[in-house]
């Protein structure tokens, strides 16, 4: 059906239809370009006035920038065109005309704020740094995807409207389901934990988490993709050594597909994190935190690392690390403690050098002690029934985190806001596109 050939195939000495959005028109009098852009690229269109038939001149010319056109022409090689070669037209159909108001420049030549750009997604991906995050985004994916089928994991997915939350109570969703209360869910959690204790044993997914964050900040989302990983027979210390492996191919995926899209951006030295990524103990976490002086006060045991404090602690370890030994008090009920001492967790996070990538642990897979979790957490077990109840029928000991893709994105390219890494974010303003 599709005979046409792609901007980058195009070889001098054929015949050849391109066909894609006129991305610029440059009159220099005698002669113009019609410069058509597609997903490999662009090519020059020639127009040598005097020598071509009228119409074809004029229909070719008379477009309006961003319409889409079908050229077809004999491809001639051409020292001065930007791919070294260029089409001589024998026909140009306008397939489908742009206005010629444009809500935003795709040549970006004129700059647009972000709102903008997000209410007119397709016109900004045609540009080639927007379209580049998001075939960086892809690559990630599947990299991830490859590095955990190379971990032996089998990839699930799992239900996105459910009747609890997880992850704390007052992030949830409201949905109504067929008259009854619930939620989009936090996090495939509890379900992923459930697969372990079934014949899959080692399991990921990729897929949508919603929280109803109240505020909009440049690193959060209310509806992220979340990247999930759980083992039966690990604990923390194998999931962080999986954890580091699947950050890593994510980066190397990168390496190996995105040099162009790496071009486009800008990035020269890209590099894979070195493997071994430290490992400081909450305890040691906060000792260091406040050994920078960045403080206005001084964390003690029980504190959350605020992002001041986040950044405090990426600038002086300057790379990627893992926080461990998290006190069990801010960890949830399903995260295990440390058999020698429950007040430490078997909990983890890892951090980019700017901000949290990962939460992981062990899990508590000893039905009682799950069941006091919950009471301690204020939660009432008999709403987890469903979850709990399978810890008597034999659940092995396991261990597995979460992994934020767009986090991940925005971290590799630098973006400076999360929605640069999301094709159409969710925020507490935008609902729409
Ligand atoms: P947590 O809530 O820390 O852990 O989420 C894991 C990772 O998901 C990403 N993330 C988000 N990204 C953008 N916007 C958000 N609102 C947002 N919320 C989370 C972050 C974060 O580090 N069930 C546990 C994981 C586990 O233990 O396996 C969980 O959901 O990158």
């Amino acid at each position: 059906m599709d005979d046409r050939t792609y901007a980058a195939d195009a070889e001098s000495g054929t015949d050849a239809t391109v066909a894609g959005w006129v991305n610029e028109i440059r009159d220099l009098g005698g002669i113009a370009f019609l410069i058509l852009r597609d997903a490999s690229g662009k090519i020059q269109v020639k127009f040598e006035k005097d020598e071509m038939d009228e119409n074809l001149v004029e229909t070719g010319l008379g477009v309006h920038r961003e319409s889409v056109v079908r050229v077809t022409g004999r491809v001639e090689s051409e020292e001065r065109a930007p791919t070294g070669v260029e089409v001589v037209p024998d026909s140009v159909e306008v397939v489908a005309e742009a206005d010629p108001e444009l809500p935003l420049d795709p040549s970006g030549k004129v700059d647009a704020d972000l709102s903008t750009r997000l209410d007119n997604r397709t016109l900004d991906l045609r540009k080639g740094e927007v379209k580049a995050v998001f075939e960086v985004r892809a690559a990630v994916l599947r990299a991830v995807r490859e590095q955990f089928r190379e971990l032996g994991c089998t990839e699930i997915n799992t239900p996105k409207i459910v009747a609890t939350g997880t992850e704390g109570g007052t992030e949830l969703f409201p949905v109504t389901y067929f008259g009854r209360e619930a939620f989009m869910n936090q996090s495939p959690q509890l379900f992923k934990q459930l697969m372990v204790g079934s014949g899959l044993e080692r399991v990921f997914e990729v897929g949508p988490i919603f929280r109803a964050e109240e505020h909009n900040t440049p690193r959060h989302l209310n509806e992220a993709t979340s990247i999930d990983f759980e083992s039966a027979f690990y604990d923390h210390t194998d999931a962080m050594d999986a954890c580091e492996t699947v950050v890593r191919a994510a980066y190397e995926g990168v390496a190996e597909h995105c040099q162009e899209e790496l071009e486009t951006l800008g990035y020269e030295d890209f590099s894979v994190p070195e493997a071994d990524f430290p490992r400081l103990s909450y305890e040691e976490a906060i000792e260091r935190v406040n050994a920078t002086g960045e403080l206005d006060e001084q964390l003690g045991w029980g504190d959350d690392l605020s992002t001041e404090a986040e950044h405090a602690l990426g600038e002086a370890v300057g790379r990627h690390y893992f926080v461990t030994d998290w006190p069990s008090e801010v960890k949830p009920f399903y995260i295990k403690d440390h058999d020698d001492d429950p007040e430490l967790s078997t909990g983890f996070d890892l951090m980019h050098p700017s901000l949290e990538l990962v939460s992981g642990g062990q899990r508590e897979h000893r039905y009682e002690h799950l069941i006091e979790g919950f009471e301690q957490q204020g939660l009432e077990p008999e709403a987890f029934e469903y979850y709990t109840k399978m810890f008597r029928y034999g659940m092995p000991p396991h261990a597995g985190w979460g992994l934020g893709a767009e986090r991940l994105v925005m971290t590799m390219l630098d973006l400076g806001n999360i929605r640069e890494a999301v094709i159409f974010p969710r925020d507490r303003q935008r609902l729409s596109p």
